[in-house]
């Protein structure tokens, strides 16, 4: 995947109109969105469907897939149908289960994250201690792309030398949950933003500063 300016809009806003109202703010400065529970439950799978047909926009399904592997296959597939063009896995499940995801994104010719490491605090005490051989499993696999954390740059950085700098890593935590996206994109390539963008004043004048603090 490449994405424009290194800087994925996390939208997590809960109303399509509020969700297409940033989108005309933002859509000359970035390339990919990724949308998750709180729009999609709000609005329905449809919203995929529309936002692909409004804009000109990757998007990514953050939907942290993480049930067996027959179940896995159902989420993928039908995430990835309604016009998602990748989908966010967990790696805790395993092997069968993220493999499951794989094979399914793999058909439609679109692609799946292996979601590593989280960016909240609470993640140190369960993912934390498996986050490193989460990313070795998905090298097994031949999984190309990744999330890790923008909050804990050691743990993005040990997750950057697993994986390899051929693979690519998307990190969440930049902005409200204190990454700094220039110093995230030392290791990863691109940065999540959410709360930051979307619930300022003005989404687009953000989005510059933060473009402009990359390249500075
Ligand atoms: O470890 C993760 N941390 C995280 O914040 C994995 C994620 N997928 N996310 C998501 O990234 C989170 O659900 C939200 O959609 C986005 C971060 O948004 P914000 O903190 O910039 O508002």
């Amino acid at each position: 995947m490449k994405v424009k300016n290194q800087i994925i809009l996390a939208l997590d806003v809960e109303e399509k109109n509020r969700a297409y109202e940033i989108l005309d703010q933002v859509t000359d400065y970035l390339d990919t969105i990724k949308i998750g529970y709180p729009l999609t439950l709000a609005e329905g799978p449809q919203i995929i469907k529309s936002i692909k047909e409004d804009y000109d926009v990757q998007l990514i399904a953050d939907f942290k897939v993480a049930d067996i592997d027959a179940t896995n296959e159902k989420i993928v597939k039908t995430t990835l149908n309604w016009g998602a063009d990748a989908i966010i896995v967990h790696g805790f499940p395993g092997e069968d289960s993220v493999l499951a995801c794989k094979n399914a994104a793999e058909e439609l010719d679109k692609e799946v994250f292996l979601l590593t490491e989280m960016s909240n605090p609470g993640a140190d005490r369960f993912l934390k201690p498996v986050s490193l051989d989460i990313a070795r499993m998905g090298v097994e696999l031949g999984i190309n792309n990744y999330v890790a954390p923008a909050t804990k740059l050691d743990r993005l950085e040990k997750i950057r030398n697993i994986v390899g700098k051929d693979a690519f890593i998307i990190s969440p935590g930049v902005g409200v949950q204190g990454g700094k996206a220039k110093d995230t994109l030392e290791f990863a390539d691109a940065a999540i933003i959410g709360r930051s963008i979307y619930n300022s004043e003005s989404p687009k004048e953000v989005l510059e500063e933060v473009i402009h603090s990359i390249k500075v």
